[in-house]
C-alpha cells in the first residue's frame, strides 16, 4: 500500500516545527499499532497520557537518550505499567540506542524489549518494573527519598526529580496510601505525580467501585494537589512548572480520555486493554488528522522527538564537569557507591568481629545477633540503610552509625517507616534502584506476607534488597497463632532469586549478613529469632560456613554414620541436642546446619554430596512446614516440624507441644534405625 501523507506533507521543510498535536499524535498511533501487531496489549492508557507525556518529555524531564544510567537523570516510572506502549514510544521517538521500530513491531514477543510489561535491566530507559498497579507509585517513592539522602551527603551533584504517571488502578490499591503518606510525611518535594484521571478501568467507569476524590485526599496526606485539563498542553505544563517549585510532593489530576481518538471506544473500558480493530484505528487516524502507515513518523516529527531527546545532554555535560571538580576522595567514593561496589573496609572489619565471637558461649537470640553485626557493619558500610515498619524495639535494626531521618531532613541512614509494610518494601525497592544505598527494612516474619508483591519484584529485577525478618517461629512465644510464622519460610524460598537466611547464632548471623551485602543481584531476607539461642559454633574459621547455605556444623562421633540431621536457625541446636542424645544410645548422627536453603542448590553435585553425607537416616528439623525440605532430606526423609498454626504460649511450653525437641528427634531416628 502507498504511503499517505496529508495535503502539503510532501512539501512541508523537513524543519518545520510539528505541532504539540503531531508529536502526542505519533505516541497515540505507535501505541494503537504496536497492539494491533501483536493481537494483544493495552492502547487507551498511551493514547490518553499521550498529551501529558510529551510535555514531560520534550520541555520539562532531564535526561538524554543514550545515557540512561547518568545517575542525575530525572526519574520516570511509569507505574501503570500495563500502558508499556506509552514507554516503549518514548523510548523510541527520543532514540533510546535499541529501542527500534522493529522492537515496536515485535511488541510483546519472546526475547524482544518490549515485554508485555515494562521490565528493569531488560530494557534501557526503563527505571523499574512494573505492572502490579501501585508498586510503581512506592518505588517512586524510594528513588525521591534515596535522591533527598544522597542529595543531603554528596551535595548538590545529587538534584533531580521523580515523575510518576499514575492511573486509576494504581490509586485504588492500598499500597498507594501507603505510598503517598510516607511522601507526604517526610516532604518529598522532588516527587511528583502525573495521575492519569481517565475515570476509567476494566469493568467499567471507576465510579463502579470507587468514589474517592483524589485531590483532596493527597491534599490531606501533606501533598500539593491540583486538576488540569489533561489534553491541554500549556496548562500540564504549567502545573509541573509549579510542581518543581512546590515544597511538598505534588499530584497532578491530568483529566484525560482513555484511548483518546479512538472514534467509537474513546471514554469506555473497551479501549483500555484490547487491540482497537482495523476499523477503529482507521478511524483514530481520520479523527487525529494521523493519515500515516502503521509504525511510519513523519522525519519532520521524528525529528523533533529526537531533539528532545538531546535535550538534556548539555546538563548532562555540566554535571559531568561538577563532578570532575569534586574533591578526589568524594567523587570515588559517589562513584563506588553508584556503581554497587562494598567498601574494602568490609571484610577486614568483618573478620574481626568474626574473631571475637570465638569461642562464644552466650545465649543470644539472633535478632539481637543481627542488631551486634550491624553495629559494626554500618560502620564499615556507609551505603547501608537501616530501619523498621514501627517495630525498631523488636526489629533491632537501629545501631550507633544510623542516625534517624527526619521530615525534611536527610541527614541520616535510619527510617522510620511506620505501620506500612508494604510500602517500605516497594520503596526500598525504589532506593535500590535509585542507586547508592544498599537499603534494609525490618518486621515480623509473618509480615512478610504484607511485603510479598514487593519482594517477589525485587527478586525479579535481581536487585539487592535486605529485609530483616524478626520472630520468625512459634518461638515467639505469648503472641500466639496469628504472629508465628508457618509457610513463610517456604513461600519466600518458593521465590526465583530470592536468598533467604536463617542463622543459627551470632557467627552464622554474621556470615549471613555478609552473603547478603554482597548478593549484588538477589534480594536477601534474614529469618531471625525472638528467643536467646546456645552459640553452636566454637571455633573461628576464616572462610565463610555459610556462604554453602549447608555445612557440616558437627561431625558424627564413631562410625557407621547411621543419621544425618539437617536444621535451620534455632532448630540447630535442637538438632545438636539429638545428636547427644542418639550418641548415648551408640548411634552415629551427624548435623548439617542450612542456614540459606537457596544457596544450597548452586552448590556443585560433588559438594551437595559431601554436606548430604551417605547416612541412611535423614532428617530435617525446622520449626515451620515440611514444604521445601524434600530436596534435602528426600521423600523418605523424616521431617520434624510444624503440619498446623501455632498457639499461644511460652515459647519452651509451644517447643514440648508441638515435639520440636531433641528428644522427639531422637525419638523418630531411633524408631527409623530399628532401635
Ligand atoms: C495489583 C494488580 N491488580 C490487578 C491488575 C490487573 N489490571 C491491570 S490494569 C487494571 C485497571 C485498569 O484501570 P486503570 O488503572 O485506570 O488503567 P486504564 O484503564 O486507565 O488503562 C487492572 C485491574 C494489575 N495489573 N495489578
Amino acid at each position: 500500500m502507498a504511503l499517505r501523507f496529508p495535503a502539503g506533507e510532501r512539501s512541508r521543510p523537513a524543519r518545520e516545527k510539528p505541532t504539540h498535536d503531531e508529536m502526542a499524535n505519533a505516541i497515540r498511533a505507535l501505541a494503537m499499532d504496536s497492539v494491533e501487531k501483536a493481537k494483544s496489549g493495552h492502547p487507551g492508557l498511551p493514547m490518553g497520557a499521550a498529551d501529558a507525556a510529551t510535555v514531560l518529555f520534550t520541555r520539562v524531564l532531564k535526561y538524554e537518550s543514550g545515557a540512561a544510567s547518568w545517575p542525575d537523570r530525572d526519574r520516570f516510572v511509569l507505574s501503570a505499567g500495563h500502558g508499556s506502549m506509552l514507554l516503549y514510544s518514548l523510548l523510541y521517538l527520543t532514540g533510546e540506542p535499541g529501542m527500534t521500530v522493529e522492537e515496536l513491531q515485535r511488541f510483546r514477543q519472546l526475547s524482544s524489549l518490549t515485554p508485555g510489561h515494562p521490565e528493569y535491566r531488560h530494557t534501557p530507559g526503563v527505571e523499574t518494573t512494573t505492572g502490579p498497579l501501585g508498586q510503581g507509585l512506592g518505588n517512586a517513592v524510594g528513588m525521591a527519598l534515596a535522591e533527598r539522602l544522597l542529595n543531603a551527603e554528596f551535595g548538590s551533584i545529587v538534584d533531580h526529580y521523580t515523575y510518576v504517571l499514575d492511573s486509576d488502578g494504581d490509586l485504588m490499591e492500598g499500597i498507594s496510601h501507603e505510598a503517598i503518606s510516607l511522601a507526604g510525611h517526610l516532604g518529598l518535594s522532588k516527587l511528583i505525580v502525573l495521575y492519569d484521571d481517565n475515570r476509567v478501568t476494566i469493568d467499567g467507569p471507576a465510579s463502579l467501585a470507587d468514589s474517592n476524590d483524589q485531590v483532596k485526599r493527597f491534599q490531606a496526606c501533606n501533598w500539593n494537589a491540583a486538576r488540569v485539563d489533561g489534553h491541554d498542553p500549556d496548562a500540564i505544563l504549567r502545573a509541573l512548572r509549579r510542581a518543581q517549585k512546590s515544597p511538598k510532593p505534588s499530584l497532578i489530576a491530568c483529566r484525560t480520555m482513555i484511548g483518546f481518538g479512538a472514534p467509537t471506544r474513546a471514554g469506555t473500558s473497551k479501549a483500555h486493554g484490547e487491540p482497537l480493530g482495523a476499523e477503529e484505528i482507521a478511524g483514530a487516524r481520520r479523527k487525529l488528522n494521523w493519515p500515516y502507515e502503521p509504525f511510519v513518523i513523519p522525519e519532520r516529527i521524528l525529528a523533533a522527538w529526537r531533539r528532545a531527546g538531546k535535550r538534556g545532554a548539555r546538563s548532562r555535560k555540566a554535571w559531568e564537569a561538577a563532578l570532575g571538580l569534586l574533591p578526589k576522595d568524594k567523587r570515588e567514593e559517589f562513584e563506588r557507591r553508584l556503581r554497587g561496589d562494598l567498601p574494602a573496609a568490609l571484610c577486614e572489619a568483618a573478620l574481626a568481629y568474626k574473631r571475637k565471637l570465638t569461642p562464644d558461649r552466650t545465649s543470644v537470640a539472633t535478632r539481637k545477633a543481627s542488631q551486634s553485626v550491624l553495629e559494626v557493619l554500618a560502620k564499615a558500610v556507609p551505603e547501608l540503610l537501616t530501619g523498621s515498619a514501627d517495630l525498631t524495639p523488636s526489629n533491632n535494626t537501629k545501631v550507633l552509625a544510623t542516625p534517624e531521618i527526619a521530615p525534611s531532613s536527610f541527614h541520616g541512614r535510619y527510617i522510620h517507616w511506620g505501620v506500612r509494610e508494604h510500602g517500605m518494601a516497594a520503596a526500598i525497592n525504589g532506593i535500590a534502584l535509585h542507586g547508592g544505598f544498599i537499603p534494609s527494612g525490618a518486621t515480623f516474619l509473618i509480615f512478610s506476607d504484607y511485603c510479598r508483591p514487593s519482594l517477589r519484584l525485587a527478586a525479579l529485577m535481581g536487585i539487592r534488597i535486605i529485609q530483616v525478618f524478626t520472630h520468625d517461629s512459634i518461638g515467639l512465644g505469648e503472641d500466639g497463632p496469628t504472629h508465628q510464622p508457618v509457610e513463610h519460610l517456604a513461600a519466600l524460598r518458593a521465590m526465583p532469586n530470592m536468598l533467604v537466611f536463617r542463622p543459627a547464632d551470632q557467627t552464622e548471623t554474621l556470615e549471613c549478613w555478609q552473603l547478603a551485602l554482597e548478593a549484588k543481584t538477589s534480594p536477601s531476607v534474614f529469618a531471625l529469632t525472638r528467643q536467646n539461642l546456645p552459640p553452636v559454633r566454637s571455633a573461628y574459621t576464616p572462610e565463610n560456613l555459610s556462604a554453602a547455605g549447608a555445612y557440616e556444623i558437627s561431625p558424627a562421633n564413631g562410625s557407621p554414620v547411621k543419621v544425618s540431621i539437617f536444621a535451620s536457625g534455632s532448630e540447630v541446636a535442637v538438632a545438636l541436642g539429638a545428636q547427644s542424645i542418639l550418641a548415648e544410645s551408640g548411634i552415629a548422627a551427624r548435623v548439617v546446619s542450612v542456614p540459606c536453603m537457596d544457596l544450597f542448590p548452586k552448590q556443585d553435585q560433588a559438594r551437595r554430596k559431601e554436606i548430604v553425607g551417605d547416612a541412611p537416616v535423614r532428617i530435617g528439623v525446622e520449626a515451620a512446614v515440611r514444604f521445601g525440605w524434600d530436596d534435602i532430606i528426600g521423600e523418605d526423609g523424616i521431617f520434624i516440624g510444624m503440619t498446623s498454626f501455632g498457639a499461644s504460649a511460652p515459647y519452651k511450653d509451644l517447643y514440648n507441644s508441638f515435639k520440636i525437641t531433641p528428644e522427639a528427634v531422637a525419638a523418630a531416628a531411633k524408631r527409623r534405625c530399628g532401635n
